[in-house]
């Protein structure tokens, strides 16, 4: 039996709602397992925000996760984290003109703390990380911060013995202008399915022109939710084949080449499982690195996928530097059906 078959998954949910309904659930006394908000107050604890500006109209917005369990709260080093004894929600706020040692070294300890607070919850295996590096196409020493922090990163998964190559976590890692250094994680006791997209070099085989470390992460992650759900966790996806950026300068066949690659993840990933994911049914999260795009990008999405689908209307815009200095748009999504895992 494997290990999906032995433990019981105690079920848990996410939402995407928007501030008022988000505060109003925690007000209710429903006690949110944990919240990621988007232009959100920073004084939460439950719900860690991202300093980005907001570009959609709907204003702020929450995934709400809910757990079923009673939950336990910890903090590991610079992680706070959030368990139900199955689940971890956890965030790092790691500032950097405290640390001053590089961004390397700076990616490194947050890691670092992040797989303590893992070992300290109980949940090892890692499904997804939302990364927020400011100033991340900045010259972190004569080497991209991105590339600074690819190499930190990477050094603490090596280092705690965590899945670096085959096997990462789903994840995304965004530029926003100023603050901290911003790290979100959920995790679990059973590790996820890892996917990759057959139209892209997997991004930890990435070669050296990137960078000396390569990014550490899957394509996405597909897991049980328990209660018969799975989750498909879908990593920020760009305009690139093979290891390449491809139209460059062009927003509009950006986002056309984005939609493309999201297609090939979720079919990648629905040969996985019995859920059924689709390209017009997702919780996407578009960042766009020059504002003015914002309708652009949106109107490709519209024209592709219709502006009643779920994944138009639910859309969450945020104003953010992408990774690689070409890229002009990035999306990331999640998506939750009925289903099982293939063995
Ligand atoms: C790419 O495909 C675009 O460094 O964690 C996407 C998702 C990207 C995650 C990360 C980077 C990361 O390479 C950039």
């Amino acid at each position: 039996m494997s290990a999906r078959e032995l433990l019981k998954v105690p079920p848990l949910r996410v939402e995407r709602l928007t501030l008022p309904q988000g505060l109003a659930m925690a007000a209710d006394g429903r006690s949110p397992f944990g919240g990621l908000g988007y232009g959100t107050p920073d004084n939460l604890a439950w719900m860690p925000t991202v300093n980005a500006q907001v570009l959609s109209a709907g204003g702020p917005m929450a995934d709400v996760w809910q757990a079923s369990g009673e939950i336990r709260s910890g903090t590991t080093g610079v992680a706070r984290w959030r368990t139900d004894g199955h689940w971890v929600l956890g965030a790092i706020d790691l500032d950097e003109a405290v640390e001053q040692q590089g961004v390397a070294k700076l990616a490194e300890r947050a890691y670092a703390d992040l797989f303590r607070a893992l070992a300290d919850s109980g949940c090892p295996h890692l499904l997804r990380i939302w990364n927020y590096l400011p100033q991340i196409n900045g010259d972190g020493g004569g080497l991209e911060r991105y590339r600074q922090f690819n190499i930190g990163r990477q050094q603490a998964f090596l280092d705690a013995g965590q899945a670096a190559f085959d096997g990462a976590p789903a994840a995304c890692a965004l530029g926003i202008r100023q603050g901290s250094l911003c790290i979100r994680f959920l995790a679990g006791q059973i590790a996820p399915l890892p996917v990759e997209n057959p139209r892209q070099v997997s991004a930890y085989r990435y070669p050296e022109t990137y960078g000396p470390r390569s990014p550490t992460f899957s394509r996405a992650a597909l897991a049980e939710l328990g209660g018969g759900d799975v989750a498909l966790f879908i990593s920020g996806t760009a305009s690139i084949i093979g290891h390449e950026t491809v139209h460059l300068g062009d927003v509009r066949a950006q986002t056309a080449e984005t939609l493309r690659n999201l297609t090939a993840v979720i079919d990648t990933a629905n040969a996985r499982t019995s859920a059924r994911f689709a390209l017009p049914t997702l919780e996407a999260v578009v960042y766009v690195r020059h504002v003015a795009d914002a309708p652009v990008v949106r109107q490709v999405l519209v024209d592709a996928l219709g502006a009643d689908a779920p994944t138009v209307r639910q859309a969450v815009y945020l104003e953010a530097d992408i990774c690689r200095q070409d890229l002009l748009v990035e999306i990331e999504a999640h998506a939750v059906a009925p289903g099982a895992l293939r063995a």
